[in-house]
């Protein structure tokens, strides 16, 4: 049987940074309100890169780091909630970015867990046997739909990108997959919304400034916070029960970098050791479906996750839909 794996990791963000300082130049917030509330010091911002930019960046970095050319590849998933076009999809231009011209291309859209679920379908794809090798990448420039007037928001997002390579290994004799569970609750969508597009056409009376809103991330922050709470480590640990594991047996927990309170109350919930539970969101802020694949890509480069199949890490998205999941993955 086909195994998936992963073969590389890799990450790009825009060159420029944006310090909480700078954002309180712009609207009435501080570095003490956003650092306390939320972990965050600074996030980098586009300064006209696209998504499709950022994502191609990460696909060349994975093919050079492993040395094939994008002709190898089978399929390229990008999970992104902020695509440069609905059509061509992001997933479509780094397709030809790269000279994937063997390779099928389509973009995922679950907001935050974009990257959990385009992995966990991704190893289906390869463990069916009819794909080898393929690119999952998480690419967002939030910055595009962020609204900058509203500090409640603006405060908390960046734009970045990573992503893995997935190759079939047919001699393994672990799965990469150990247990996972998706979900999704869409009667609780309205608490978290961006890039609405309403109905336009010659026939229907519509309101230009009220279009604009409606592509803007508007965010219900309480109670998108406490699904986060309630949900989420609820999730985990029924992951790990079906993966007959305890979270004392996992090395590592890459969970979604929204908020580090949030990572803090999980962590207490899970009674697992905050230290497992690994962090970049000060210098990132929250990048929706780029933070997990950013995470893991800066942990393979620090040597905390080896990538030799010996360790157990838990990979963990939550956010817009409302969508969340887990995967138990031996990496
Ligand atoms: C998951 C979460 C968040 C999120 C929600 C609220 C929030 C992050 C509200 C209270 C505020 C500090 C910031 Cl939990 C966002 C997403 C979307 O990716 C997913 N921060 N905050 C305070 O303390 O007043």
């Amino acid at each position: 049987m086909s195994v998936a794996r992963i073969r590389g990791a890799a990450h790009a963000l825009p060159r420029r940074v944006v310090t909480n300082d700078e954002l309180s130049n712009l609207m009435d917030t501080s570095d003490e309100w956003i650092r306390t509330r939320t972990g965050i010091r600074e996030r980098h911002v586009s300064s006209g890169e696209d998504t499709s930019d950022l994502a191609t960046q990460v696909a060349q970095q994975l093919l050079t780091a492993s040395n094939l050319t994008g002709e190898a590849l089978d399929f390229i998933i990008v999970a992104t909630m902020t695509p440069d076009s609905a059509m061509p999809s992001t997933a479509a231009r780094v397709q030809a970015a790269i000279g994937a011209a063997h390779a099928f291309a389509y973009d995922l859209t679950a907001a935050c867990s974009g990257f959990v679920f385009a992995l966990s379908q991704a190893d289906k794809l390869i463990t069916s046997g009819r794909y080898e090798r393929g690119l999952v990448i998480g690419a967002e420039v939030l910055s595009k739909v962020i609204d900058w007037r509203d500090r409640t928001t603006a405060v908390l997002f960046g734009d970045g990108a990573g992503g893995v390579l997935l190759e079939a290994d047919d001699t393994a004799t672990t799965p990469f997959i150990l247990a996972e569970k998706l979900q999704t609750d869409g009667s609780r969508g309205e608490c978290l919304t961006s890039s609405k597009s309403l109905v336009q056409n010659p026939f229907v009376k519509f309101d230009k400034s009220e279009n604009a809103q409606a592509n803007r991330i508007q965010m219900d922050g309480r109670a998108v916070f406490d699904f986060a709470v309630r949900d989420v480590p609820k999730n985990i640990a029924e992951t790990l029960m079906l993966s007959d594991l305890t979270a004392e047996e996992i090395d590592y927990f890459l969970l979604h970098q929204a908020n580090s309170r949030l990572l803090d109350t999980i962590a207490k919930k899970l009674e697992t050791p905050r230290e497992k539970f690994l962090q970049n969101l000060e210098h990132y802020g929250n990048t929706s479906a780029a933070s997990i694949p950013i995470l893991l890509s800066e942990a393979i480069k620090n040597g905390k996750i080896k990538g030799d199949t010996s360790q157990k890490v838990v990979f963990t998205g939550f956010g817009g839909g409302l969508t969340w999941g887990t995967l138990v993955c031996q990496i």
